[in-house]
C-alpha cells in the first residue's frame, strides 16, 4: 500500500506512534510518505521505501499568522497525486484530520483517510466551542476512526458527540527499542547512575513528560517526598513544558533539590528506563500514558492514576498499580511495597511483561491498522 501519514514531528507520544507505526509498516514492505513539518525525531537511518516531505509555510506580509493547515493540505494534495497514494494515516482530529479531508478535495483522488485520535485534540480542545465543531467535521469525515484507548473512544462520544463508530487501537513500543533491563544493572548502567550522582544501592523512580499542568508531577514529587523518607532514593524527571520552573521550586522547598534530578528532554529515554525500578505517571488526564508502556517493557514496574486510558494499561495489583487522581498517600505507600519486597516486585514485573508481550505487541497492533486499512480500501468501513 501507498500510505501518507501526517503527524505532529516532535517529541509527543502521538508523533512517536505515528512514526513507529510508519517504520514498522516500511518494514512491511509498504511506500511510506511522511508529510510534516519536520523529519520525525524517532527516525534514525533510512528506509528504502519510507520518503519524507517537508511542509514549509511561506511568510507573507498580508498574512497575519502563517497559513500552516493551508500549506499542509496543498503539500498533501500534491503528494497524494505524484504518488499516487492509496490512503491518508492523519494523526489528531485537528487539524491534520481537516488537512487530508481537504487535501483529497484538491487532488480529485477518492483517496481513503483514517484519522487516529491520541487525547488532546479531545479531552482539550474538545472543550473549545471554536474548535469542536471542526473536530467532529475531521471525524466525521474520516473512513475509519481509531482511538489509543476505550476511554478515549468514550470521551469522544461524550465530548465531541458523534456517532461516527471509534475503534480503540491500543499503543505499542518497538521491542527491540526498549530492551527489558537484566536482573544484575550492567556496568554502563551505572556509569550512567555515577553521572548524576545516584549510588549503588539507591532505588529510581521515574517520569516523562512534557510537563504540562494535566501530568501533576506536583503528585509525582509528594509521593517521591514520602519513598525517600524510608528508603534511599532518587527521582529522575525528563522531559521541558510550562510546569518545570514550578516543580523546581517545590523541590527546593521540600529540601529535595540533591535528589529529584531534573534532566530536561533527552532522545534515548531507553536508558533512563535502564536504571529506573518504578515509573510514575498521575496525571489528571491521559489517554493512555505511552511512557508508561515504554517504560514496562523496559521491565520497569509501574504506578499510574485513574486518569482516562491508563486503567487499561496497568492492571491494578497485577502488573503495577493504580491510584486516585492527586493521592500521593496511596502512590508512596505501593512505592514502598514494592521496593521493600523483592520477591512481590519481581512477581509483578514477570506478569507485567507477559502482558506487554500479550496485548501490547507491536505485530499485533500493527496488524490491526494494516487490517483496517484494508477494510477502507475495500469499501467495508461502515
Ligand atoms: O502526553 C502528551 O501530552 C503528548 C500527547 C501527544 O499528543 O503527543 O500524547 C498523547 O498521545 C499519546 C500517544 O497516543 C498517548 O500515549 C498519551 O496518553 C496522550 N496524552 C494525553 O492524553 C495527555
Amino acid at each position: 500500500m501507498k500510505i501518507g501519514i501526517t503527524c505532529y514531528p516532535s517529541m509527543g507520544g502521538s508523533g512517536i506512534i505515528a512514526t513507529e507505526l510508519g517504520i514498522k509498516l516500511a518494514e512491511r514492505g509498504h511506500d511510506i510518505h511522511f508529510i510534516t513539518s519536520n523529519i520525525p525525531f524517532r527516525i534514525r537511518k533510512p528506509l528504502p521505501n519510507m520518503t519524507f516531505h517537508q511542509v514549509e509555510v511561506n511568510q507573507y506580509a498580508v498574512f497575519q499568522y502563517p497559513p500552516y493547515d493551508i500549506t499542509l493540505s496543498t503539500k498533501i494534495a500534491e503528494v497524494i497525486n505524484e504518488y499516487d497514494l492509496d490512503l491518508l494515516h492523519m494523526h489528531y482530529a485537528v487539524p491534520h484530520a481537516v488537512c487530508g479531508i481537504l487535501a483529497k478535495h484538491m487532488s480529485k483522488k477518492d483517496i481513503k483517510i483514517m484519522t487516529t485520535l491520541h487525547g488532546t485534540d479531545i479531552t482539550v480542545l474538545g472543550y473549545d466551542h471554536s474548535l469542536k465543531n471542526a473536530i467532529k467535521f475531521g471525524i466525521d469525515g474520516s473512513d475509519v476512526v481509531t482511538s489509543v484507548s476505550q476511554s478515549l473512544a468514550q470521551q469522544t462520544y461524550d465530548i465531541i458527540e458523534t456517532d461516527k463508530p471509534i475503534v480503540p487501537i491500543y499503543n505499542f513500543v518497538r521491542e527491540k527499542e526498549f530492551p527489558t533491563k537484566p536482573e544484575v544493572p550492567t556496568q554502563s548502567d551505572q556509569q550512567l547512575k555515577d553521572c548524576y550522582g545516584i549510588k549503588a544501592d539507591e532505588k529510581v523512580l521515574i517520569h516523562v513528560s512534557n510537563f504540562r499542568t494535566v501530568k501533576r508531577i506536583d503528585t509525582i514529587i509528594d509521593t517521591f517526598a514520602k519513598v525517600h523518607q524510608s528508603i534511599p532514593s532518587k527521582l529522575i524527571l525528563l522531559g521541558d513544558g510550562p510546569e518545570l520552573m514550578a516543580m523546581k521550586e517545590k523541590a527546593r522547598q521540600l529540601d529535595l533539590e540533591d535528589h529529584v534530578l531534573f534532566l530536561g528532554k533527552q532522545n534515548w529515554v531507553s536508558a533512563f528506563y535502564q536504571i529506573s525500578d518504578l515509573v510514575l505517571l498521575l496525571s489528571e488526564k491521559e489517554s493512555f500514558g505511552l511512557t508508561l508502556l515504554e517504560a514496562m517493557k523496559s521491565g520497569v514496574v509501574p504506578i499510574g492514576s485513574t486518569a482516562g486510558g491508563i486503567k487499561e494499561v496497568i492492571k491494578h495489583e497485577e502488573t503495577g498499580y493504580i491510584v486516585d487522581i492527586g493521592d500521593s498517600h496511596a502512590a508512596s505507600d505501593y512505592a514502598i511495597l514494592l521496593l521493600t519486597n523483592p520477591e512481590r516486585y519481581k512477581q509483578m514485573q514477570a506478569r507485567m511483561l507477559e502482558d506487554v508481550a500479550e496485548r501490547f505487541a507491536s505485530d499485533l497492533i500493527t496488524d490491526e491498522y494494516e487490517y483496517y486499512y484494508k477494510q477502507m480500501l475495500e469499501g467495508n468501513n461502515d
